[in-house]
């Protein structure tokens, strides 16, 4: 089945000012569509970072793309490989900032050394998408067959400034309010668990001074029972001294702490300390560990206990169901992280999910935060329910592109100026005018 063309959309959709060690979220979050055209005219789609940089990345693809058989995806990533240089390989195992992983750094998508991993990821998923329409199967068969039928996520809390997102015929209602307290955050908490049926939940850290953040996680211990496991991750904001007073007040709070500290060496002093301490609060990483050339270093430090997988950078679908068996191998639990996105991106993690049993906790979104004028699939919203998403059952994704829909995004990425993530720049312009991000900033 012959790629016969590969459409790239350029999309803007309306974002809500979330706080985050980063920064503060945009108007608008970016997102790029890929569809893959095959020679008896189905459609296969995916949806990935957004912006010129990615954009761009998956332009440069395009010579190894059409004329492919879809079905030709180890060599696809071969081809993409070389083209971009080797995957990338992060040292660590140091201590100093500027040899951290990058991603503790760089937002997610803006990173250079997992730009050919991204590409390929995002045309792994288009190509699923169509060989399970071709074939008529769900994605989820073509990774091996589903072992769950419903994919559990987790509820996921920001600080915020008042706003609802997007600017002039974009703007969205503020549905959720300024959230900067610890009242707020149990409201916010209450109000997307009955919105969603969450059974678990995370707050954004890293905005506000530690001693504000532990208020809010006892304040939704307090509020919400220990029926619901809490998480929360600060994006390295936290000295390894402060995570360790923060590990130790939260202690028997936690299902998990996310990304305490910096760097693979911090937080395997922060997991060393808190173990000291008689706290055996998994560490859990998006950022220490971004890529297989990660692991090794994670295992041998001790410092990551749970991998928050993501596929748009790790190289795709199969990568992670591989990683899978790499974490079980390991002892190591596996979960998901997000990025602000689409109905598309969720649907691809709902299947990967379906396909991948070591999957050991429920996985992060941001959809709630998008608003349904901004979704791109024919019937709109993907639907949550016990705070769950079915595994759907029809060929690929399981899910069309809504073309107008999408014609709408373009428009709007053409309209908002916005061509890259930049939280620190929106921070200053809207908080503070020196704000710089600090890592670590307490
Ligand atoms: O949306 O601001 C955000 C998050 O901070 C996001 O960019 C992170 O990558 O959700 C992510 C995380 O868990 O680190
Ligand atoms: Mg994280």
């Amino acid at each position: 089945m012959k790629i016969v063309d590969m459409r790239l959309t350029p999309i803007a959709m309306a974002d809500p000012p979330l706080l985050s060690s980063y920064g503060l979220h945009a108007p608008y979050a970016l997102r790029t569509v890929v569809e893959l055209v095959s020679e008896d005219e189905l459609t296969g789609a995916a949806e990935t970072h957004g912006g010129q940089g990615p954009l761009a990345d998956l332009a440069r693809a395009r010579p190894f793309v059409v004329g492919r058989h879809a079905y030709d995806l180890a060599r696809l990533w071969l081809a993409v490989g070389r083209e971009r240089g080797d995957p990338p390989v992060d040292d660590a195992t140091e201590q100093d900032a500027p040899t951290y992983p990058a991603q503790t750094y760089t937002l997610p998508g803006e990173g250079r050394l997992d730009a050919p991993l991204r590409v390929y990821a995002a045309l792994e998923v288009a190509a699923l998408d169509l060989i399970g329409k071709s074939v008529g199967v769900p994605v989820c068969d073509l990774l091996g067959g589903r072992v769950r039928d419903e994919v559990p996520f987790s509820a996921y809390l920001f600080y915020k400034r008042a706003g609802g997102g997007g600017s002039g015929q974009d703007a969205r209602e503020d549905r959720w309010g300024e959230v900067l307290d610890p009242g707020a955050i149990v409201e916010q908490a209450k109000r997307m668990i009955a919105a969603y049926g969450f059974g678990s939940v995370k707050l954004k850290g890293g905005v506000l001074p530690p001693e504000q953040e532990i208020a809010a996680m006892l304040a939704l211990r307090d509020a919400l029972g220990p029926a619901i496991p809490l998480r929360i991750d600060p994006n390295a904001a936290w000295t390894t001294d402060t995570a360790l007073r923060v590990g130790t007040a939260l202690a028997g709070t936690l299902e998990y702490l996310e990304d305490p500290s910096p760097g693979l060496a911090g937080m395997a002093r922060v997991r060393r300390g808190l173990r000291d301490a008689g706290v055996g609060t998994p560490l859990a990483s998006n950022t220490a560990v971004t890529s297989f050339a990660d692991v090794p270093a994670a295992i041998q430090s001790g410092g990551v206990q749970v991998i928050l997988s993501d596929h748009h950078y790790w190289g795709g679908l199969r990568a992670i169901t591989q990683l899978g068996r790499v974490c079980e191998t390991f002892g190591i639990g596996l979960s998901m992280h997000s990025n602000s996105h689409l109905g598309l991106s969720l649907l691809a993690m709902v299947h990967l999910a379906a396909a991948t049993p070591h999957l050991t906790y429920a996985s992060d979104t941001h959809y709630p935060w998008q608003d349904a004028a901004d979704e791109i699939l024919v019937g709109g919203r993907v639907r949550f329910k016990g705070g769950a998403v079915g595994v759907p059952t029809g060929p690929g994704l399981g899910a069309e592109l809504d073309q107008d829909a999408l014609a709408r995004g373009r428009e709007r990425y053409e309209r908002c100026g916005y061509r890259n993530r930049d939280d620190e720049a929106e921070m200053r312009r809207h908080v503070d005018s020196e704000w710089r991000r600090v890592v670590p900033r307490w």
